[in-house]
């Protein structure tokens, strides 16, 4: 059955015959539009075979141990998925999004929104972008797991996070055809989801506000990932991507834009999504760009052949540019040894050549490596994998705590059995 999620006054589209640079010319079209949620999705569409994924119910993740160490992106049919309520599926042919707001050259309240439909976001360059697309809960668990100060919340493990290649279109591009105002400071992107409803309370769509500085820099706003579609449960038919931000800032089903001459606010930048609790100051600004993290491509608890010669893999990621160093421990991290840079060659091509070493990580993409653990002892131990990102960020061995069990980026201990 469909539903009405979204009544526009006026449609306005981008004019086909703008010259480059230049301001499109905006005109009204008579008939109403409406983008519509076609059929109520369940909290999650796509499969989830267990043996790829942990089933969190309205959110899932990717099971690392599943993970093929040939492939550098992740395939939307394995990536990690965090709703806030169910997937909705929305008709690309009546879908719109809505730009409103004192911060466009031309101030427009929101029932006066410029509405961008599917075909006029296409008549915009086209581009691709590759970066690690992550959860800010990824690693929550191990605040419990590894620290003993359990944090509320999904119970991630390290599988809330991917790798992906996303097309579409720049959001500076999307803001300057239409007129961005030389004062807006802040962009405010809204879902299409249902409203969220915890404790009783409607804190309404899904949105979160950003600066205007990240949305000239590399916001996206995409269609594609890894070359095809995005599936219902990534955004279809359009999603925001802020690169090397905490996931919840890339707003899933984008509904609307609002591009503003003050700082725009939302429950997910002031109640969720900043530090919170611990030893954090009541004041803690909104979380943005996520940090240094690491995973092997093993189970938990993997067993291994003693006295024989090991190859381990893993990968290292950070939200502030690519990873320089990795380095690895299998004595509980008395000695680090470093892992050598592999991965190159394999999975999607994109433009320039991957040669091992520096080149992984460079185009947004998390850095793989391997390590080789020759004859191990037989017994129990821990799997330690540290990285450093090209600012200097190094995995701590501890994470301060906080309440959202947020940014869990400590060295995680991997057990394994040594037989
Ligand atoms: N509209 C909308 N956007 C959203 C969310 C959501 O529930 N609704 N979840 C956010 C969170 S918390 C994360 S981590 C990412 C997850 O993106 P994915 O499900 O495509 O992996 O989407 C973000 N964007
Ligand atoms: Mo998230």
């Amino acid at each position: 059955m469909s539903r009405t999620v979204s009544g526009a006054t006026r449609r306005t589209v981008l004019s086909t015959t703008v010259a480059a640079g230049a301001v499109a010319t905006l005109g009204p079209l008579a008939a109403p539009a409406t983008a519509r949620v076609v059929a109520p999705g369940g909290p999650i569409l796509k499969p989830l075979p267990p043996e790829q994924f942990v089933d969190f119910g309205t959110n899932a993740e990717m099971r690392w141990d599943a993970v093929d160490p040939r492939r550098r992106l992740t395939e939307q049919s394995r990536l990690f998925v965090r709703n806030h309520t169910r997937t909705p599926v929305i008709d690309r042919d009546d879908y719109v999004l809505r730009l409103f707001g004192d911060g466009l050259a031309r101030p427009r309240s929101e029932g006066a929104a410029v509405e961008l439909g599917w075909r006029d976001l296409r008549r915009l360059p086209v581009t691709h972008l590759t970066s690690v697309h992550e959860c800010t809960g990824n690693g929550r668990s191990f605040f419990a797991r590894q620290q003993g100060t359990p944090a509320a919340g999904t119970a991630w493990s390290l599988g809330a996070v991917g790798a992906v290649t996303w097309t579409g279109v720049r959001l500076s591009d999307v803001l300057r055809r239409v007129g961005l105002g030389h004062r807006a400071v802040s962009v405010q992107a809204t879902g299409l989801d249902d409203p969220y409803v915890s404790g009783g309370v409607d804190y309404g769509r899904v949105r979160r506000p950003f600066p205007i500085a990240k949305a000239l820099d590399d916001a996206i706003l995409a269609w594609g990932a890894n070359g095809e579609d995005l599936l219902p449960d990534h955004g279809y038919p359009l999603r925001l991507v802020l690169p090397g931000w905490v996931g919840i800032a890339s707003i899933k089903w984008l509904g609307s834009l609002e591009v503003s001459r003050s700082e725009l606010t939302s429950p997910w930048n002031t109640k969720w999504y900043r530090m919170t609790g611990g030893d954090y100051p009541t004041d803690a600004p909104p979380l943005t760009v996520n940090p240094v993290r690491s995973a092997w491509e093993l189970p938990w608890g993997a067993e291994l052949e003693a006295g024989r010669r090991v190859v381990l893999t893993g990968r290292s990621w950070s939200g502030a540019g690519p990873v320089t160093r990795v380095e690895v421990s299998t004595d509980g991290g008395v000695t680090w040894h470093p892992a050598a840079r592999s991965g190159h060659g394999y999975g999607h091509g994109h433009g320039h050549g991957h040669g091992h070493d520096r080149t992984q990580g460079r185009d947004g993409a998390w850095a793989q490596w391997s390590y080789v653990w020759d004859r191990p002892r037989a017994g129990s131990h821990d799997l330690l994998a540290r990285a450093t990102d090209a600012h200097g960020r190094r995995q701590p061995l501890v994470t301060p705590y906080n309440d959202g069990g947020y940014f869990f980026d400590a060295v995680v201990r991997h057990p394994v059995t040594v037989a």
